[in-house]
Formats: C-alpha cells, sequence, structure tokens
C-alpha cells in the first residue's frame, strides 16, 4: 500500500511514505498499521506519540518479560531485574504496549532530537580536540566508505601482517563486505588458532564497528612498534576483522544519522524534516521482503519505514543456532524478524562461511548497548552448555577489565538464531556478544572513553578486554591441538559435516511447528611447512551440542537429603544449602533443584576447599526438562555448597534434593563423541584419509606415514 503525500496520516509515517515517492522506488508496501488511528487524535498528541522515543517497561517478572518479548516491539539489551528498555516506533508501539497492560517510563522522548544532539556534540568535539586518544586519533564516527578505505589501506601499508579479505556474499544492495587478517607472516598457511572480532550485526550500533577497528589499528600500531605483547600474540593467534556485517543498514543508519541540521540538507523543506531520523535508528539488514535477493545500491532507503526500522531481517535471529524459536520474530515487520529460513540472509552465511572455513577459537561480536558481556545460550530452556566453567571464567576477565555485567544472553530475555548459539554449538570455540555502552550510538567521545577505559577503568576498557579475548584465543588449554610429522608441501584438511536442527519453528500466530534441519560443513586446511612438522590448533572434535551425559538409575541410592527454601529475590537472591558427602568412593552426587512455579531457577555446586574458597564443581543443565539437575561424579568427602539462584522466579518456595549414589547404583552415558575427519593430499591428489578424536584442553598426535608422495 503506498499513499500520495498529503494523506492523512501522522507525521514521521507520512515522511517515510513520501522519501519512498521521492526516491521514485515503491519496493515494499508500507504495512497497514494502527497508526492510522491517529488520524482521529488531535494533532498536538498525534505528533507527541508518534515520536520515536526510548522508554522503560516494567516487567516485574520472567513471564513479564517473555510476554512483552512477544509483542513484536524493539527491545534494547538494557534491561534488569524488573524493567527492559524498548524503542517505541510512534503511535502503533504505544499502543501495543499500552494494550497489553504494560506500564512505563519515558527515558528519550524523542529519539530525533536526540541525533540532532549528538551530532552537534560530535561537532563540538571533533572541533575541540587535535586527534582523540584512540590508537587511529579519530574523532568522529567512521563512515562505511571510511571503514573500506581504512581496512584496505591497513593491508596496502602492512604488508606480511595484514591481509584484506572480502567476505563471500555481496549484500542485499550489492555491496562487498570487508575484513582484515592480522598476524606475524599473515600470508603463511599456518595452524595458528583464530580471533574474530565483528561490529555492525544491527545497523545502528555504531561503536560496534569503531571498536573493532580500533582494536585492528592497536594491534597493527602496537606490533610495529615492536610491543612484546602483541608481538607475543601476533606469533600464536591470527586475528580476524569484520567490522561491518551489515554494511547496508550500516550505510542506511550512518547517513541518515549524520543529518547534523535539518535545513542544511533542503534549506528545511519537506524531505529533510520527514526524512530524519530516517535509518538513523535502523536495526536490521536492506533485505525489502522475502523472495527479493537484491536491489540496487541506495534503494533500501525507499523501503524503509518509520523510524527506519521496518523492513529487513534481523541478522541476530537469523544464523542456524536454534532458530525460529523463542526472542525471534516470525513476521517480516518485527524489529527481531528471523528471515526467511536460517541463513537465508547473506551476510548472516558470510559470518558462517568465515567461521566454517576457519579455527576460529574465540569470537567477539560487539553490539551495543548494555554494557555486558553476554555468553551462550540465548535461551533459557537450552540449558547452561557444557563449557560454562570456561565460559563464565574468560567472561569475568573481560568484565574485569571493561567493568561490564558478565552473565549469560537468556538472562535478559531469550533470544533464537544468534551468531554465537550457532558458532558455539557448530565449532564449538568459544562466542560472547559484548553490548557496549549507554546507547545505541552515543556521542563520539563516550566511544572513545569506553574504549580506553574511563575512572578505575582507566588504560583498561574493551581494549583491554579484547588483548584478554586473544590471549584465550590462543591459549590451547581452552581449545585442542593436532600435531604430527607430515611431508613437506602436504596439503592437510579437516573436515566435519553434520546435521543439526532448529528450535521447533514458531509460526506468526504463536503455533509451534516441526523443526528444520541445518547442514554445516566445517573446513579448514594448512600446508607443511619445511620442517616436516605441523602444530595445528583447532577446535575440539565433539560439539557442545552433543557432549551431553545421561544418568540411568539402576538401583537405589546411599541416601538422599532434601532442603526447603525460598522465597528468594529474582535476579539478585540465591540461597546455599549444604551437603557434607562422609563416603569415600561413592560414584556419583546428583542435586535436584525443583519448585512449584513454570519460571527460573538455577542451581550451581561448590565445593568449600580447606581456605574456605567455594570451588565450582557442577551446574544445572544438559537435562531436557523444566527442573534443574546437576552432577558430580566421583564426589570427593568434603562440605557441598548447594546454590539456589533465582533468576526469575516468584515461587514462594524451593525443594533441593542431594543424593549420593554408590558406584554399582547408576550408569552415566557419555554424550557422542565426534572425530574431524583428516585429509592429507599431496600436489592435489589425496593420499590418506583419517579419523581424528581431540578434546577440548588437549592434543592428539596424527600419525601421517600413509601420506607419501
Ligand atoms: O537482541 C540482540 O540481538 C542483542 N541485543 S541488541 O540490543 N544489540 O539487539 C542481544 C542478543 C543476546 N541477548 C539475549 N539473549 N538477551
Ligand atoms: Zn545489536
Amino acid at each position: 500500500m503506498s499513499q500520495a503525500p498529503g494523506s492523512t496520516r501522522s507525521t514521521l509515517r507520512r515522511g517515510a511514505v513520501l522519501l519512498t515517492g521521492l526516491l521514485g522506488a515503491s519496493l515494499l508496501a508500507l504495512p497497514a498499521t494502527p497508526a492510522a488511528n491517529a488520524i482521529s487524535e488531535p494533532l498536538a498528541e498525534a505528533t507527541a506519540t508518534d515520536l520515536t522515543s526510548l522508554v522503560r517497561v516494567s516487567t516485574p517478572t520472567r513471564a513479564d518479560k517473555d510476554r512483552l518479548n512477544a509483542l513484536g516491539l524493539d527491545l534494547t539489551e538494557h534491561a534488569g531485574e524488573d524493567f527492559v528498555e524498548v524503542v517505541l516506533h510512534g503511535a502503533a508501539d504505544n499502543d501495543v504496549l499500552r494494550a497489553a497492560g504494560f506500564t512505563w517510563a519515558v527515558e528519550v522522548a524523542d529519539m530525533a532530537a536526540r541525533e540532532r544532539d549528538r551530532a552537534g556534540l560530535d561537532a563540538a568535539y571533533a572541533a575541540s580536540v587535535d586527534g582523540s586518544p584512540l590508537p587511529s586519533g579519530r574523532e568522529t564516527y567512521r563512515t562505511l566508505a571510511d571503514y573500506n578505505a581504512e581496512l584496505l589501506q591497513l593491508a596496502a601499508d602492512h604488508p606480511g601482517l595484514v591481509k584484506s579479505i572480502e567476505l563471500p556474499e555481496k549484500t542485499i544492495e550489492g555491496r562487498t563486505v570487508r575484513g582484515i587478517e592480522i598476524t606475524r607472516d599473515v600470508e603463511a598457511s599456518d595452524g595458528k588458532p583464530v580471533f574474530l572480532l565483528m561490529g555492525l550485526h544491527h545497523a545502528r550500533e555504531w561503536p560496534s564497528g569503531e571498536h573493532a577497528m580500533e582494536f585492528a589499528q592497536d594491534l597493527v600500531r602496537t606490533f610495529t612498534a615492536g610491543d612484546a605483547r602483541t608481538t607475543d600474540l601476533l606469533s600464536r593467534a591470527r586475528v580476524l576483522i569484520v567490522p561491518v556485517v551489515n554494511a547496508d543498514g550500516f550505510e542506511q543508519s550512518r547517513r541518515d544519522g549524520s543529518f547534523v541540521d535539518l535545513r542544511e540538507v533542503d534549506d528545511g523543506s519537506t524531505v529533510a524534516i520527514l526524512g530524519t531520523p530516517g535509518a538513523a535508528y535502523k536495526r536490521k539488514n536492506c533485505r525489502p521482503a522475502d523472495g527479493i535477493d537484491s536491489i540496487p545500491e541506495g534503494a533500501c532507503a525507499a523501503s524503509i519505514s518509520q523510524g527506519g526500522f521496518g523492513n529487513g531481517v534481523d541478522l541476530n535471529r537469523n544464523y542456524g543456532g536454534l532458530w525460529g524459536g523463542p526472542g525471534a520474530a516470525a513476521t517480516p515487520e518485527d524489529p527481531t524478524y528471523r528471515g526467511a529460513g536460517p541463513f537465508s540472509e547473506p551476510e548472516s552465511r558470510n559470518v558462517q562461511q568465515l567461521i566454517s572455513s576457519r579455527q576460529v577459537t574465540t569470537l567477539i561480536t560487539n553490539h551495543t548497548f548494555s554494557n555486558l558481556v553476554l555468553r551462550p545460550p540465548g535461551v533459557r530452556a537450552q540449558g547452561p552448555p557444557p563449557d560454562e566453567a570456561v565460559y563464565a571464567a574468560l567472561g569475568a576477565r573481560m568484565a574485569s577489565n571493561n567493568g561490564y555485567k558478565n552473565q549469560p544472553s537468556y538472562a535478559l530475555y531469550d533470544t533464537t538464531g544468534t551468531t554465537e548459539d550457532w558458532s558455539y554449538y557448530a565449532t564449538g570455540g568459544l562466542g560472547f556478544t559484548f553490548e557496549i555502552g549507554d546507547e545505541f550510538h552515543p556521542p563520539f567521545e563516550e566511544v572513545v572513553d569506553q574504549y580506553l577505559g574511563l575512572g578505575e577503568l582507566a588504560g583498561k576498557g574493551n581494549r583491554e578486554a579484547y588483548y584478554e579475548a586473544l590471549t584465550s584465543a590462543a591459549d590451547p588449554a581452552l581449545h585442542s591441538v593436532l600435531g604430527g610429522k607430515a611431508p613437506a608441501g602436504a596439503e592437510l584438511t579437516l573436515v566435519k559435516e553434520f546435521a543439526t536442527l532448529t528450535s521447533p519453528v514458531l509460526s506468526p500466530a504463536g503455533t509451534t511447528g516441526p523443526q528444520q534441519v541445518v547442514t554445516d560443513r566445517l573446513q579448514t586446511s594448512l600446508v607443511v611447512g619445511k620442517s616436516g612438522r605441523f602444530t595445528w590448533h583447532v577446535n575440539p572434535s565433539t560439539r557442545p551440542a552433543v557432549m551431553a551425559k545421561r544418568l540411568e538409575v539402576l538401583s537405589e541410592p546411599l541416601r538422599s537429603q532434601s532442603f526447603e527454601g525460598g522465597p528468594t529475590e529474582p535476579a539478585t537472591g540465591s540461597a546455599d544449602h549444604e551437603f557434607v558427602v562422609t563416603e569415600s568412593g561413592a560414584g556419583l552426587l546428583r542435586v535436584d533443584l525443583t519448585w512449584p512455579t513454570p519460571d527460573d531457577y538455577d542451581l550451581e555446586v561448590y565445593l568449600r576447599k580447606p581456605d574456605g574458597a567455594l570451588e565450582r564443581v557442577a551446574s544445572s543443565g544438559a537435562f531436557l526438562g523444566e527442573k534443574e539437575t546437576a552432577f558430580v561424579e566421583a564426589p570427593v568427602p568434603g562440605t557441598y555448597v548447594l546454590r539456589a539462584v533465582n533468576f526469575a522466579s516468584t515461587s514462594p518456595t524451593y525443594t533441593m534434593t542431594a543424593t549420593v549414589y554408590g558406584q554399582p547404583d547408576y550408569q552415566l552415558t557419555p554424550g557422542l563423541v565426534e572425530q574431524w575427519t583428516l585429509i592429507c593430499s599431496i600436489d592435489g591428489a589425496e593420499r590418506s584419509r583419517q579419523l581424528v578424536t581431540v578434546d577440548r584442553g588437549s592434543s592428539s598426535k596424527v600419525d601421517l606415514r600413509a601420506c607419501r608422495r
């Protein structure tokens, strides 16, 4: 549906329609929305409610969060125990929120005005400094052209250290997505572990690209200056930087956000006034509709609706991992639209192919905002991953540098189809989301401070958090290593193919349909050097998704003890219960936590050390089902602390039960063990092929004597 200029639609939406007409492209019919209701409202009120605003919605329980999450509104990651901040794109969104019975407080009444203020502050900052303290010295946000030129320039200026890469697929508007690789002897085919840093999956989250690019500059500058730490790290690891994943969306957002003063654009006439903020707060990519795979460069602007957020696919809901489940929308006009299928978008396929063709042992995907370090899973019901302890510890080390809160993604609300829910469960490489700062794109000076650290964190910030991630990416204790001898010049290929099921796919009406199958093929290669020896840093051969063990009870346990507890405060509350294992040689300590309401508790088990310190020995998860169970195999005698952590439960009570099993009482069936297929070729001809098993933190010697000329 398209409308003539001068119709009675409310201001900003009319603006979008006008722009569509003016640009001569009407690729997308704007959805008929309740905004039309604004016609009958007095003009002043219609205008006021049609502003794009940021509001804090009250959500006292996890159930409220789930209900809010299902409304199709533009949720931010800024959420707490009893609130979620939401971007309201005009009257229609206000109505949806009100009709659902929510209450809210307005944080930023007019995001367009904030955008103009921000642009003004940025101009003032740039005028007041002679180069910022950032590695690049930049004083303003980069444009897409700036990013691309800088990536190419870095490669041109530093051969041997920096290599330019193009991701395999062009965007919907036909753009090339660029990145760089940085390591000592960058052209070599080595077996170094890879750290991947990405930005701008979401168009409006400008600092997410800035920090990725600044880290690239940092590494290049410090390496070139002979800095010992960078030299060491870049001798042991390869860094991959893709600052702008969503090139089309970012181009739109950055361009529209730069209308400093509306009158400068066309002397205050219609386009400028109605076009701003335009796409400054666009989130998604530029797909105008499912089935339309390419549009001319610049045509994205024509398909943007009010506030610039209406059309497109949310790239952080389009990955294969758990795709199609809760916390993602099934309808295209929603801000978290998951797309027509898993990996339906060129931008997410780009990242999939990038990761599938290297051994990315750690990645960070930058977003804004809310000062968070997030780790998988995105969905509460998935349960903690087998690497939860490793994840929590690395998250904490990064958080000690940037001052962020370190927690699993689902702690705020559920999401499915996100980057690291695919990358981690498919490859075993550790993946984190950083939610930077306090705004989608704050005044640039804040971006500088957040990178370098401020106050107590001066000299730390995200710069040091990224160094921490890179250090961990390089640490063989956190991934796996294959080593051995092979003829010099032999090409080794490591392959793994597997199928994963998506979530049961939710329909627009909320009913659950069948799961879909996502097939992945991971394939990396290495050329054996002159020495005839190789060391290959890889991800574990078994995927985390299939590692879980299962308990089969064969006979009565030795004993069991229950504790009643509650209530505890949602999100902040936890309660400890002590249980003493007296038996030496017990086979298993099993801890169960149950409660009457269908909401969320978590369970953690600690062993009290002689010095009083608590060592985490287990946490719940790995079993599908509502309530929590944790296992400690071969528990040493001692005092165990059983901790009930209330994430979002309103339950007045809970029951914690500890059970000790003797050796013959149970069977713990190991999860699946998977292998890499290692192919050795000489001059293009395959000479040997074998299966290789390697776990996290271990190394395997590979016998390649069969691979001969
Ligand atoms: O929703 C997202 O994609 C991320 N937040 S953002 O505001 N940058 O859009 C967070 C994804 C993971 N978070 C949760 N599962 N809550
Ligand atoms: Zn984001």
